[in-house]
């Protein structure tokens, strides 16, 4: 029988746990995924994604961690995923993110997790959503999802979240670097953290340059730029407040309902893909894909026919 419900109950009834142990099967792409997935669906939709992005050390941990503090102040349960899109070993950075976030250890209303996603098939863009199914069904009411690391991770974290926070700090070149990686056009909220530094001043006005440049049709949101010292808890408050403006405007406009379905759509996306992969993989060992090959080898079926009866042969119900 499957362990798989009452280890969604035991989370439900607040066992951190059997949440952990639910993390832990979508980590690994568990084959129970899809239970998993059927028995969470009820209790998700609702929650609060936030998403915390930015260069390695400019304290995302340190600010999630504050918010945090904040949110329990409020009332709210909280999860909280640190994911490691890159590293195949959990690093250094992850570590730390254990170290400072032990505030909340004792705290039964927050869980804090960190996630790697190098044995799931689909990467980071399928474990994460599902990992914060996990979060949602086990009542979390807000999770916040930091991400270490540069690029194409921060867009995918941008795509998961309702509100995506962008940290930068002075004297990293990172008002630069935030245009090249595109980071501009995935920013709800700009915070200059560490303004207690030599140079914030500069970062901050680089980053409202920037955001003036460009250009925004009426009813459209501009992201506010902050200044924080999360290190002195300073600024939280104003980044809260922030996030609280930015969930109304997405709410007013049908803006959240697009995001949503959009992060749905890239979810399904990413799971069928992964389960095609997968498909495609396991016929290597057959004698379908090697037949193929020789006939393209030998030229007398060219690749894109050849690829159109591979995929003619899958039979594709939706499986993990
Ligand atoms: N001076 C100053 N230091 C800060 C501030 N906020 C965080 N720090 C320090 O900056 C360092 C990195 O902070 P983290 O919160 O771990 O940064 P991070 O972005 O989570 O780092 P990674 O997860 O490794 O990418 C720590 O030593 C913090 O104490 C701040 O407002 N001012
Ligand atoms: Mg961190």
């Amino acid at each position: 029988m499957s362990r798989i419900p009452a280890l969604v109950e035991a989370a439900r009834g607040g066992d951190p746990r059997a949440l952990a142990r639910l993390i832990t099967l979508v980590e690994n792409d568990d084959e129970g995924l899809p239970e998993l997935a059927a028995l969470l669906a009820p209790h998700t939709g609702t929650a609060q994604v936030i998403g915390l992005t930015g260069s390695p050390g400019v304290g995302k941990s340190t600010t999630t961690n504050e918010l945090v503090r904040a949110l329990r102040a409020r009332g709210h349960r909280v999860g909280v995923l640190a994911v490691d899109p890159s590293s195949p070993f959990t690093g250094g950075a992850i570590l730390g993110d254990r170290v400072r976030m032990q505030d909340h250890a004792t705290d039964t209303g927050v869980y804090i997790r960190s996630m790697s996603a190098r044995g799931h098939l689909g990467g980071l863009a399928a474990a994460t959503p599902q990992a914060v199914r996990v979060l949602e069904g086990a009542g979390c009411d807000l999770v916040l999802v930091e991400t270490v690391g540069v690029g194409q991770a921060e867009v995918e974290v941008a795509s998961l979240a309702d509100t995506t926070l962008v940290l930068l700090a002075p004297g990293m070149g990172d008002a630069i670097q935030a245009v090249k990686a595109g980071i501009l056009e995935i920013a709800d909220v700009f915070v200059v953290n560490k303004a207690d530094r030599d140079g914030a001043d500069a970062t901050y006005r680089d980053i409202q340059g920037m955001i003036a440049l460009g250009e925004r049709g009426p009813g459209q949101w501009r992201p506010p730029v902050l200044r924080a010292v999360a290190a002195k808890g300073e600024g939280i408050d104003d980044i809260l407040a922030a996030i609280d403006k930015h969930r109304s405007w997405l709410e007013s406009g049908g803006e959240l309902r697009r995001r949503r379905e959009a992060r749905a759509a890239a979810e399904v996306e990413a799971i069928a893909l992964a389960a095609l992969r997968e498909r495609i993989g396991s016929l290597r060992s057959g004698t379908a894909l090697p037949a193929l090959a020789c006939a393209v080898a030998d030229g007398s079926l060219d690749p894109y026919a050849a690829a159109g009866q591979l995929l003619a042969s899958l039979q594709l119900p939706a499986s993990n």
